[in-house]
């Protein structure tokens, strides 16, 4: 199977390359922003205490966040592969991602790391927050998911590394031109 992750910080494109992969591949997606949103959305217990973090630009507690990926993995099995968007985000959930694969005799085919300067993330962030309103997407709730992600995310580069799984995407320049980049490696693939 393609199983993808898409790796990245806050506004590197994670969510808007997924896309494309779909569009082309038709992989599952799995974005654990989407789901807790929605979650947030129809006011349900997990969604009201996944808002006291993310409002803040933290984390939602892993063992939150590792359940939902269990329950999806089991009521919706993809065929062609997953794309997984925006989890793993620790280390913690990056081994609980390989040891929910492994059961099904499954892994990882390929983690693409978009690369994009900070001040760019904050400028695409800071206009997202301006048409669509989303919560976190504030000047100073920007600047703690940054730092959220330079501590406890970005550490997960060098645990595929050593997988030999990394690949670094320039993430910066039109979202076609980035698409191409990601393309040329997906393609490359064997599965
Ligand atoms: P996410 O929904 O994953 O939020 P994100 O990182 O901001 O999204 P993404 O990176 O996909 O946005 P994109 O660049 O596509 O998570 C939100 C919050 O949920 C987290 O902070 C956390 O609290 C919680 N959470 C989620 N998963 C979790 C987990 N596993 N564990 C714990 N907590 C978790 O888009 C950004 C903007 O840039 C868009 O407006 C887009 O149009 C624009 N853009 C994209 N590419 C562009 C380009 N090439 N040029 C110009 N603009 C571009």
């Amino acid at each position: 199977m393609l199983n993808i992750v898409i790796f990245g910080a806050p506004g590197s494109g994670k969510g808007t390359q997924s896309q494309k992969l779909i569009d082309k591949y038709h992989l599952m997606h799995i974005s654990t922003g989407d789901i807790l949103r929605s979650e947030i959305e129809n006011r349900t217990e997990l969604g009201k205490h996944a808002a006291k973090f993310m409002n803040r630009g933290k984390l939602v507690p892993d063992e939150m966040v590792i359940d939902i990926l269990h329950e999806l993995f089991i009521h919706k099995p993809a065929k062609v592969g997953y794309i997984l968007d925006g989890f793993p985000r620790t280390l913690e959930q990056g081994r609980a991602l390989d040891d929910m694969l492994q059961r099904e005799n499954e892994n990882i085919k390929v983690v693409l790391s978009l690369e994009v300067d900070e001040a760019v993330l904050t400028e695409r962030l800071i206009k997202r927050g301006e048409i669509s309103g989303r919560n976190d997407d504030t000047a100073e709730t920007i600047k703690s998911r940054l730092q959220v992600y330079n501590r406890q995310t970005a550490p997960l580069k060098e645990y595929y590394a050593t997988q030999d799984k990394l690949v670094n995407i320039n993430g910066m320049g039109t979202i076609d031109e980035i698409f191409t980049r990601i393309e040329k490696v997906v393609d490359r693939l064997d599965y």
